[in-house]
């Protein structure tokens, strides 16, 4: 059994990348079908590839899979992001049935218009150092790795511990608040170029909620034929590296965040449950010969 959205989104899966769950990933998108499907940017990570090859059997089943629903049917857009902003100079074309747009407008079943993007022209950290963003790219846990080495080579030479952690938890400190800045700023764009939401991948954190209209700080002048009360929505499709997740849309225009692991589990384990009971509705067959039936087996049939 299939399950079937409206629409699904799905980013940052870096795909040429270690990190990618290419298996979750193909498993997931085998037990979906859909209308329209966005591949939400980062999709391939060129940044890797570049420096080393890496594209194992699991990969290219995932873009097998892409290329089948895209041949049952699915539209599918593919919005590059910065790890394959390559794909950029070929907008507006179109490759086994995956269009390829720098951004996208949906509009959802309800009636609601949100511009689709990766979003990393909204992250002024790559925007302004692309370089110091490929190192912040090591992130939290080689910080951390870091951290130990670099205490256990201190304990080594009889010195104190000396924490990097000030400086982790400051770099943590300042990937949250890059965060908030990040979700603030790519909504008010959206919001300010007339939309009523925003789906972006780019910071690998899943998200479906509302951003309430702005406080002070930038009110925009031009804008002020929307009431106050409205807001605007933020989605972030997160990513297939960690989470494994992905937004959707229902029929009737709802969205959700789904988390592919999780929904797996349910889906296959029921699956296997109906296979088991085929398998109990079979008939009895007979034994042909008097085979050698081992004791245990015969306690349990005598029983
Ligand atoms: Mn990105």
């Amino acid at each position: 059994m299939k399950d079937r959205f409206r629409t699904v989104w799905v980013s940052d899966l870096h795909l040429g990348s270690h990190g990618c769950r290419a298996e979750v990933l193909s498993r997931w998108l085998k037990r979906i079908e859909c209308d329209h499907l966005y591949l939400v940017g980062d999709i391939i990570d060129m940044w890797r590839l570049r420096s080393r090859w890496y594209w194992p059997a699991e990969h290219n089943r995932v873009v097998r899979r892409l290329l089948k629903l895209a041949h049952r049917g699915t539209e599918i857009v593919y919005i590059p992001g910065n790890h394959d902003d390559a794909a950029r100079q070929f907008a507006g074309m179109d490759f086994g049935g995956i269009r390829i747009e720098l951004t996208a407008m949906h509009e959802t079943a309800d009636g609601r218009s949100l511009l689709v993007t990766h979003g990393d022209q909204y992250d002024l950290v790559i925007r302004h150092s692309p370089m110091l963003s490929r190192i912040g790219g090591m992130g939290y846990e080689g910080l951390l790795r870091a951290n130990r080495l670099w205490n256990r080579g201190r304990a080594a030479f009889g010195l104190p511990y000396h924490s990097l952690s000030r400086s982790i938890k400051l770099k943590v400190k300042q990937a949250c608040t890059f965060i908030s800045r990040f979700e603030e700023n790519v909504a008010r764009e959206a919001q300010r170029a007339g939309f009523d939401g925003v789906v972006c991948g780019h910071i690998h954190k899943a998200d479906a909620r509302r951003l309430a209209e702005d406080a002070g700080g930038e009110s925009d002048p031009g804008n002020e034929d929307r009431s106050p009360s409205q807001g605007v929505e933020y989605f972030n499709c997160g990513d297939w590296v960690e989470s494994c997740t992905a937004l959707v849309e229902h029929d009737c225009g709802r969205l959700e965040v789904i988390e592919a692991i999780e929904w797996l589990d349910g889906r296959e384990s029921d699956d296997l449950a109906s296979e088991l009971d085929e398998l109990e509705a079979w008939p009895e067959i007979p034994m042909p010969l008097p085979l050698p039936v081992p004791r245990s087996f015969r306690e349990v049939r005598l029983g």
